[in-house]
Order: structure tokens, then sequence, then C-alpha cells
């Protein structure tokens, strides 16, 4: 690997007799760092995402798997196992979080499957933290137009654990995942202007927009309706014609055309959101980029002070080999980034 190399330009130094005395030091030192500097870096590497993400978070049972099985279909991709991550009301059916690549057109990027928020804690935090800290757009899925609840006498609710796991995100939506049961509920549209959902997803101090806003600031955007089962049903064409959900999707599309079902259940808005609203390849290039150089700085800050303070007197004779290792440092870096370049384009 190309840090490797510096440490080698480094030992070729010392060897050539131009380092001694304190200058030898300043050489072990920079070597120590330089060593210590390749596993951060490795690591930080590692834990890169390279494709953008939009991660469906929110309580057991909302809705999420419904909604990304739903949307991986909607976005094309044909499946023999679709409906397989749907639970079956059960608590806590998705522990760990789930990553779904997609890929439309030009565009990819993952749907990431967040463990339930009411799940055990001690499973599900963890898994919760790394999916966030990975997406750039976060839907809350909620089967209640109502706000979440806050916590009694200092107790945590919903809405504080909200504010607390949601701290470091970038955009965040709320969907309100609406548990259309029967085709005869397309008589009405999903969401009426006016009604009593409708007043609590965007009316007043008590709505779900208004305490989001509260508890996220600038980074909440707005709620939007979906029913997600429907979408799923309407979509899926390849289930096994014994099983529930193909009964169910049955009696859907007896009564209403496919496409309509997908109009009424408004899988579209969150489906443009999700191709609008991430960042772009170059995005997501500079903010990983930007990441390897904040640790390159710290470092050199931190070798900056060590020089000033330990080898200010020989600083001159320093400067000599600075000089001298210059072309290797610039190599290093040149391999660093065409090994991270190859890195992306796989
Ligand atoms: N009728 C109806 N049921 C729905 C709808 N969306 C989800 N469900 C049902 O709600 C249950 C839970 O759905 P999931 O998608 O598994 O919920 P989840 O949010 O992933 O739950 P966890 O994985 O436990 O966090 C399943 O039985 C779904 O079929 C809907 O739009 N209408
Ligand atoms: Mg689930």
């Amino acid at each position: 690997m190309a840090v490797d190399e510096g440490q080698r330009a480094l030992c070729a130094l010392s060897s050539n007799g131009l380092a001694t005395g304190p200058q030898e030091q300043a050489t072990n030192y920079l070597m120590e760092k330089i060593t210590a500097l390749k596993p951060e870096l490795e690591t930080i590497v590692s834990q890169l995402m390279w494709t953008p993400c939009a991660a469906f978070y929110g309580e057991t049972n909302a809705g999420k798997s419904t909604l990304i099985e739903a949307l991986r279909l909607y976005f094309g991709e044909e499946r023999p196992d679709a409906g397989i991550s749907i639970g079956d009301g059960r608590s806590d059916f998705t522990q760990e979080a789930t990553y779904y690549p997609c890929n439309v057109r030009e565009h990819s990027f993952t749907l990431v499957d967040v463990p339930g928020i009411e799940g055990k804690e001690s499973i599900v935090e963890n898994a919760i933290k790394g999916a966030l800290a990975r997406s750039q757009i976060v839907f809350y899925i909620t089967p209640d137009a109502r706000p979440p609840q806050g916590g009694e006498k200092g107790q945590e609710g919903t809405l504080e654990k909200l504010a607390r796991q949601l701290r470091p995100q970038a955009k965040i939506w709320a969907i309100w995942n609406k548990k259309v049961q029967t085709p005869r509920q397309f008589n009405k549209p999903l969401l009426e202007k006016n009604s009593d959902e409708w007043c609590s997803l965007h009316h007043g101090q008590n709505s779900l927009d208004t305490k989001m806003r509260e508890i996220l600031g600038d980074k909440y955007q707005t709620s939007l309706p979906v029913s997600a089962r429907p979408a799923f049903l309407a979509l899926a064409t390849h289930l096994s014609p014994d099983s529930k959900l193909s009964r169910d999707r049955k009696r859907f599309l007896d009564r209403i055309p496919a496409s309509e079902i997908l109009t009424y259940c408004c899988i579209d808005s969150v489906a443009h959101i999700v191709l609008q609203g991430l960042p772009n390849k170059i995005d997501i290039l500079k903010a990983n980029f930007g990441k390897i150089i904040l640790l390159l700085k710290e470092l050199s800050a931190e070798i900056k002070e060590k020089l000033n303070k330990d080898f200010i007197k020989v600083a001159l004779d320093l400067k000599k080999i600075i000089r001298k290792v210059e072309p290797d440092l610039e190599r290093v870096s040149q391999d660093v980034k065409s090994n991270l370049r190859r890195l992306i384009d796989e």
C-alpha cells in the first residue's frame, strides 16, 4: 500500500546518514505517525458509503419493510421472493438494518430498512445509529397521523427518542402509512383536505408537522400520506399463487386496476423524493474526501505542533529532510487518491 512507500522513504532517509540526534528522533516520530495513520485510514475508508442512502425509520409495525418492498418493485426489481421482509404483526420483526441496493437508470442508491424504534433498545440501538449515520434522507414512517407522544415525568417518549436519534441527520420526511384494508376505502382519497387526518398531519400547534419541526428544525421537510401494502400488492406480479399476499392482491385487483391503486397509494411521491433528494455521486465523493482530508489535516496540525515544541532548533535541518521527502509524500497521496478512485469504480 502507498503508506508503506512513505515509511520506506523515511527509512531510507535515516539510513542515508542524514538523520542523526534530534533529526533521527523527528524521523522516528514521523514514522510512528505514518504507521498509526495506515489503520486509521483503512478504518475510515471501510466505513465510507459510496452510494447515497435513504433510511426508513419508525415504530415497529409501521410498514417500513412493506414500503421498501413496494419501492423496490416500483424501481423495477423483479424478484421471486417479493414480500419476504414484511412482518406478521409480531413486534421486533426486523432487528438488524438491512441494505437494499437499487439502480434506476444511471442512479445508484441504497434503501435502508431500519429496525423498529420500539424494539428492544439494547438489541436495536446500534443498528439504528449506524443506519442513520449513513443516510442522507430519512423517512419517519408512522401508522398514526397524530404526532408521536412525548414522555411523562422526564421519561423518554417517542418524540424525545426521535429528537435524540435523528439529530445528526440531513433531510427528514414523515410518512403517514394509512393501513388501508379493503378496496372499498378507495371511494375516498387517501388524504382529504381538511379531514381529521389532514389536520393531524398539517394543521395547528399539535400537528405532526409542527411537532417534528420543533424537534428537528430545518432538517424536517413535511409529511405525506402513503398506503404501502396495496401499493406493494399492485406491483407484486410474481407472488406464489397460494400465498396470503397473492389472495390479497387478487382481492384488490379484481376491483381496481393496478395503475389506479398506485396513484391512490401515492407511492410516486416517495419514489420522487428518493430519486431527486439523494445527493449525486460527486457530492458523495466530496463528502468522503472531506472525511479523509480532515484526518490528514488533524495529523498535520499535530506534527506541526510537535515540531514547533520539540524540534524548533533543528528546524532548518529538518527542512532539508522534508524537501527530500516531499516527492515521496506526493506519490503516497497520489496513490491513496488512485486507490480510492479504484474502490469507487468497483
Ligand atoms: N392493511 C394494511 N396493512 C399494512 C400496510 N402497511 C403495512 N401493513 C401491515 O403491517 C404489518 C407490519 O408491516 P411491516 O412492513 O413489516 O412493518 P415494519 O415497520 O417493517 O415493522 P418492524 O420490522 O417490526 O419494525 C404487516 O402485517 C403489513 O402487512 C398498509 O398500507 N395497509
Ligand atoms: Mg420490518
